[in-house]
């Protein structure tokens, strides 16, 4: 753990944590209609399971790695919700409070309770495992033949990580 918290470092971390929850959020706006219940295979989860299983293991994380910060876990990993309101309700007060935990941990040069090396990693494990399920969201999509096209999918990821703030 550092002495001195260097915050320029962690707001660009934490601005990261921000963008990558952007991305999702444009990516479950752009859901086609009836694509929620859209699987790869049979016996695969839907797209909405795989959303709110997303929202699930940061509140999972959240609760054993920083319960200063927990909020209610979802009873159900896997839960087949239908709104997508209330999917993108989820997902943005799951990625408050990881945050919030992170931040938490890193200006108060506290470990995380149970695993990883520094705060950070879990912020880096969450990316990799949303940007995991973001790809096996589109497969299903385009499976199901209600592909998001490359056109619409740019703007709504790759471009949220490159944008410079000064020019928004
Ligand atoms: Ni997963």
């Amino acid at each position: 753990m550092p002495e001195a918290p260097d915050h320029h470092l962690l707001d660009a971390l934490l601005d990261s944590w921000d963008r990558n929850n952007t991305i999702l959020l444009n990516l479950l706006r752009a859901v086609p209609p009836g694509g929620l219940d859209a699987r790869a295979m049979p016996g695969s989860h839907t797209v909405s399971e795989m959303f709110t299983h997303l929202h699930h293991e940061r509140m999972v994380s959240v609760l054993e790695e920083a319960p200063e910060c927990a909020g209610q876990v979802p009873t159900q990993e896997w839960l087949p919700e239908p709104d997508p309101n209330r999917i993108a309700q989820m997902l943005v007060e799951s990625a408050q409070r990881v945050r919030d935990a992170v931040r938490g941990r890193v200006e108060s040069s506290r470990p995380l309770d149970l695993h990883y090396d520094h705060p950070i990693l879990l912020l880096q494990l969450l990316i990799f495992h949303e940007s995991y399920h973001h790809g096996q969201i589109k497969l299903a999509l385009k499976l199901a033949g209600r592909p998001i096209s490359d056109d619409v999918a740019g703007p709504l990821t790759w471009d949220v990580w490159r944008r410079k703030r000064s020019s928004n």
